[in-house]
């Protein structure tokens, strides 16, 4: 079945676990970006997982020099399952994730082409070199957007059995119908704001859970 990451953007920590509490039962993976750490600190990652046992994913698009993004990798993967990093920024620098990821059996998933109108300005031309790329270095999932399904599959073809990793499901627009043809078992969609910013963001969770239920 297609996996469920919750993209966990909100900026107040009681909400942040209130949330991962009530969703916990239909989501697979919590993604903690920016936003959360930045409006608390990297500890909420372990609190997060504490509390909702789920995979979860740091989703700080890493892009630096090699030792640099070797600092924020041992970092991150003190507590998370896995860090998103960038992957135009050349092979050392990937590797220089993969070498700390893999002392810990931890998790690289590395950016393609992003899911907003943007990215086709500079990513989406060298998206499928960068797939290439994520192949040749055998990490562990791959980043590609759910609002372009032709690049979706596109990119999905190339990465082949590397998971992909697809956000842009819900309040960016993408068409679920449409990716889920596409993705397969272990492949997982990114769903945020319509999630937490919902009345009900159980509820939420819970009728995209179903919708992966019932494609299988
Ligand atoms: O649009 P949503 O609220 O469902 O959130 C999507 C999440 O995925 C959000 O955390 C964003 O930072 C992240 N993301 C993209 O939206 C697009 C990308 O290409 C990569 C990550």
């Amino acid at each position: 079945m297609v996996k469920l990451m919750l993209a966990l953007d909100v900026m107040d920590k009681d909400k942040a676990l209130k949330i991962a509490r009530e969703t916990s039962e239909y989501v697979d993976a919590i993604k903690i970006g920016y936003p959360l750490v930045l409006a608390t600190n990297l500890k909420i990652v372990k609190e997060i997982k504490e509390l909702s046992n789920k995979e979860v994913i740091c989703d700080f698009k890493v892009a630096d020099i090699p030792s640099t993004n070797e600092k924020i990798a041992k970092l991150t993967l003190q507590y998370a399952d896995g860090i998103i990093c960038h992957g135009f920024v050349g092979e050392d620098s990937i590797r220089a994730i993969q070498n700390v990821a893999k002392e810990n059996n931890k998790k690289v998933i590395m950016v393609t082409e992003m899911s907003h109108p943007g990215a086709v300005m500079f990513m989406q031309p060298i998206a499928n070199e960068l797939a290439k790329l994520a192949k040749k270095l055998g990490v562990d999932g791959v980043v590609a957007p759910s609002t372009r399904p032709e690049r979706l599959k596109e990119i999905k073809e190339i990465v082949g059995e590397i998971p992909i990793v697809s956000p842009g499901i819900g309040a960016q627009g993408g068409d679920l119908e449409k990716v889920l043809e596409i993705l397969s078992d272990n492949d997982y969609i990114i769903v945020g704001r319509s999630i937490y910013n919902s009345e009900n963001p159980k509820e939420s969770a819970k009728m995209y859970k179903e919708k992966l239920k019932n494609r299988e």
